[in-house]
């Protein structure tokens, strides 16, 4: 028997009858219960252990059909993952949805109450990390070998509450239960240096003496592909204290706390994601978190370049490591540091073997989000890396110094090193520097990367710089978010191909003129928002949801909403369309604006919700704690897509793209992947409004006075006015002030432009089978935002990768 490549296993049955013989036996084997004593908690772990354990056979085959390839790998270095539920997910990808609730029932259980304990891993803050989750998801299903690396937060993204409207953040501990789809995977742990200084011995080599040692352990969740046989894994860190952290001394002589300083202090390593920030011992744990990844992650990818290779000249050819944004980029160092300190090659070796290795996604344009680290805070926490990054600066800024000669502050510009008004290290620099491709998330994003943001960058190294527009993964957002549409759509195309080609949604071009099509893709839409409980499904369901951010405009939505309002208070006998506005998005808990805007938007729902003159034709819902499953159910009530950033800030947006999939309308500037999306579904299936940004650069260059905008138009100083003056529970006026009097993002500039728009998309809703149609053109045109093809694209314009088949 040979067990290496899996053929040894016996086969779990496909049937709902074995199924349940494989539920009882999980329940009394590995739940160590009975049918009789088993809580619902021990019911739902042994439904995930059984639906894991045939992804796990597939896992087998799959490492097996890699060890034989030696093939080259993709290795996504990302500091969030927001993965979703995993339950439905992974009874979709092992066939067992159908046979697994035949199971529970013939058991006696209710699969809605166990499938009901299944809990989101909310390791992620928002669309970076969602995507990260998406391309997972696209490589196992086009059967790239690859793994993803990220943390094993604790405590992941808070959970957001209203207490009298404003957000009250709670801690999430998402695996309190355990968490059934987690191998952990001790014996791959990683020791990790902190601190302490460097040393050159007799030889000149350089030696790191560590102030602090903490230890990475591993686990990993399975990432199956769909369609296919390849599961893929993502592997999490978590921090621990070595073995000798515990002080048993101290604890005999009861100090307590003091016994186990040394290991809760290892432990906040991996506690929560993106602590806060805003004190100088926040912003070290943040650079810890971000070395400890790269540390465990590089130690880990040079074991598994050593089961099958020994020539670190093979080492570009086997791994390519993607870094998500810049917070994995400490892994150029880090790379230098092993294979030089470590592995005892020449710099110049080392630095072409990690050039040719790493790759970069930026994932913005505001400057303020690039991230640097103080030097002095640096040199503290990792002293060689700081050596190594002044290294590859003096080689680096000698290139810059060749390719323009006497350009001085070019030099200064694009240093490693901010010098003015403090030292700082430069991330994003670094990032560029020390890999071969440089991509950015959408056309235009890419675009202005090399023309402003990273221009210097552009200027030296044109070819480095790619585009990769963002997709999403079809399965989660719109097979599993969406059951009822999906029935129809693989109706209407004779097939359900189109999950794993979504190009294929084409074919519904034709029965967008269908007339019973149409009204059935309504009757999809309606009862979708019944599931949501959203009240009246007739009415225009108008959907916000997506971080809090001032460049995001949800202060823009909100001065439509009040400007609506005023309009029915003022002619209140006539017939208006009813609209239902849902906000959805957490602010960052320290980002104070982002959470004034949170608090208006509550007060102004309960403001029109409490008059029935009103409430009859616009209601504002706000349902709290915006994650990857609330957005699962709202995307598919959605009929209008709020897009409505200023010009030239949102890189992509992913939220887009899922909406206009599920058939919603866009409303939108051009900004970001809006701008394909309008291209795509074509203009008149698209609300268009504002700025674009070079008339947004321009105005911003020109001075811009807020406060034009309001002295000129009467509705918009109606509505400002009534946040100034305290109508909405008196709350607001923050806002208010900052639109009147700075309004950096553009809103007021915007706003006649949007809400004339608005009242275009008014005049399109009352006809109803015109809407119904550009609602099928949207999801038929939507192929392209496939994760999979934005996965293809990266494969092959940056990876250079091919598929590994998994045989049976
Ligand atoms: N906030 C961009 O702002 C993009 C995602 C994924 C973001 C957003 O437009 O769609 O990344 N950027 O590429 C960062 O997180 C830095 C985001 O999610």
């Amino acid at each position: 028997m040979d067990v290496r490549n899996g053929m040894g296993l016996r086969p779990l049955g496909t049937s709902a009858a074995e199924f349940e013989q494989d539920l009882l036996s999980n329940l009394y084997y590995r739940r160590g219960t009975t049918v009789e004593s088993a809580s619902t908690q021990d019911a739902y772990e042994t439904l995930a252990l059984t639906v894991r354990d045939r992804l796990a056979e597939r896992r087998v085959r799959t490492a097996a059909a890699h060890y034989a390839a030696n093939p080259r790998w993709v290795y996504y270095l990302s500091a969030e993952y927001l993965l979703g539920k995993q339950l439905e997910q992974n009874m979709l990808y092992s066939g067992t949805d159908r046979i697994a609730r035949i199971a529970m029932k013939q058991l006696g259980l209710d699969p809605d109450e166990v499938e009901g304990l299944d809990v989101e891993p909310g390791l992620g803050n928002g669309g970076l990390g969602r995507l990260a989750a998406c391309l997972l998801d696209a490589m196992a299903t086009l059967d790239i070998p690859a793994v993803g690396y990220g943390i094993r937060y604790d405590l992941g993204i808070f959970k957001q509450t209203f207490k009298n409207g404003a957000q009250v953040e709670k801690p999430d501990d998402w695996s309190y239960q355990g968490n059934p789809w987690e191998f952990p995977a001790p014996d791959d742990r990683q020791t990790v240096f902190f601190y302490g200084h460097t040393e050159r011995d007799a030889n000149g080599k350089t030696c790191w003496i560590p102030g602090e040692v903490v230890l990475g352990e591993p686990s990993h969740m399975l990432v199956p592909g769909h369609g296919t046989d390849t599961v893929n894994i993502v592997r999490l860190w978590r921090a621990r204290g070595s073995e000798s952290s515990f002080d048993l001394s101290r604890f005999s002589a009861g100090q307590y706390a003091e016994a186990v300083d040394e290991a809760v202090h290892a432990e906040n390593i991996s506690k929560v994601l993106y602590p806060d920030d805003s004190t100088e011992s926040g912003r070290e744990l943040r650079l810890k978190q971000q070395y400890f990844l790269v540390s465990c992650s590089l130690r880990d990818i040079i074991r598994r370049f050593r089961l099958r290779n020994t020539d670190w000249s093979e080492f570009p050819k086997k791994t390519v490591i993607q870094l998500n944004d810049t917070h994995p980029t400490l892994a150029i160092p880090e790379l230098m540091r092993l294979l030089v300190d470590e592995e005892g090659l020449n710099w110049d070796l080392a630095w072409t073997i990690v050039r040719q290795t790493f790759a970069y996604t930026c994932h913005t344009l505001l400057p303020e989000a690039l991230e640097t680290w103080s030097v002095p805070m640096f040199e503290r926490l990792l002293p060689r890396h700081l050596e190594i990054i002044y290294t590859i600066n003096e080689h680096f800024l000698a290139e810059v110094r060749e390719a323009f000669p006497g350009d001085v502050d070019r030099v200064r510009r694009m240093s490693l090193i901010q010098e003015e008004p403090d030292r700082r290290v430069r991330m994003a620099n670094l990032a560029v520097v020390g890999t071969q491709a440089v991509n950015g998330v959408a056309e235009l994003h890419s675009e202005l990367l090399a023309s402003t943001t990273l221009r210097d960058f552009a200027e030296l190294w044109p070819a480095k710089f790619h585009n990769v527009t963002n997709g999403i993964s079809p399965r989660r957002f719109i097979k599993i978010a969406n059951p009822t549409l999906s029935s129809l759509i693989s109706e209407g195309l004779g097939g359900d191909e189109w999950i794993n080609d979504l190009d294929r949604l084409a074919g519904l071009e034709a029965l967008a003129d269908d007339e019973s099509f149409r009204s059935r893709w309504r009757a999809v839409k309606q009862a979708n928002k019944v599931r949501l409980g959203l009240g009246d499904p007739e009415s225009l369901t108008d959907v916000m949801i997506k971080r809090f951010h001032e460049y995001k405009r949800q202060q823009l939505k909100l001065l439509h909403i009040i400007t609506m309002y005023h309009r029915i208070k003022a002619n209140p006998g006539q017939a208006y369309v009813p609209r239902t506005v849902l906000f959805a998005g957490k602010a960052a808990p320290a980002y104070h604006a982002a959470k004034h805007v949170i608090r208006l938007i509550n007060a102004v729902a309960a403001v029109i919700d409490a008059d029935p003159a009103v409430s009859p034709y616009l209601k504002v819902v706000f349902p709290p704690n915006y994650n990857v499953t609330l957005g699962s159910l709202i995307i598919p009530a959605a009929d209008l897509s709020e897009q409505i950033s200023m010009a030239g800030k949102e890189a992509s947006g992913t939220g887009n793209m899922k909406l206009a999939l599920n058939g919603a309308l866009t409303i939108g500037t051009l900004d970001g992947a809006n701008i394909e999306i309008r291209d795509k579904v074509g203009a008149d299936n698209f609300f268009l409004f504002g700025l674009d940004t070079p008339a947004a650069t321009a105005l911003k260059n020109n001075g811009y006075r807020a406060r034009d905008h309001y002295d000129r138009d009467p509705e918009l100083r109606h509505a400002l006015d009534s946040i100034l003056d305290g109508k909405f529970l008196g709350i607001g006026r923050e806002v208010g002030e900052s639109l009147l009097n700075w309004d950096e993002y553009l809103t007021l500039a915007d706003y006649r432009s949007y809400v004339d728009a608005q009242d275009q998309v008014d005049a399109a809703w009352q006809d109803t089978d015109q809407w119904t149609r550009k609602s099928i053109l949207n999801t038929a045109r939507s192929g392209f935002f496939s994760a999979d093809r934005t996965v293809r694209d990266y494969a092959a314009g940056i990876w250079h990768v091919n598929p590994v088949k998994v045989g049976r």
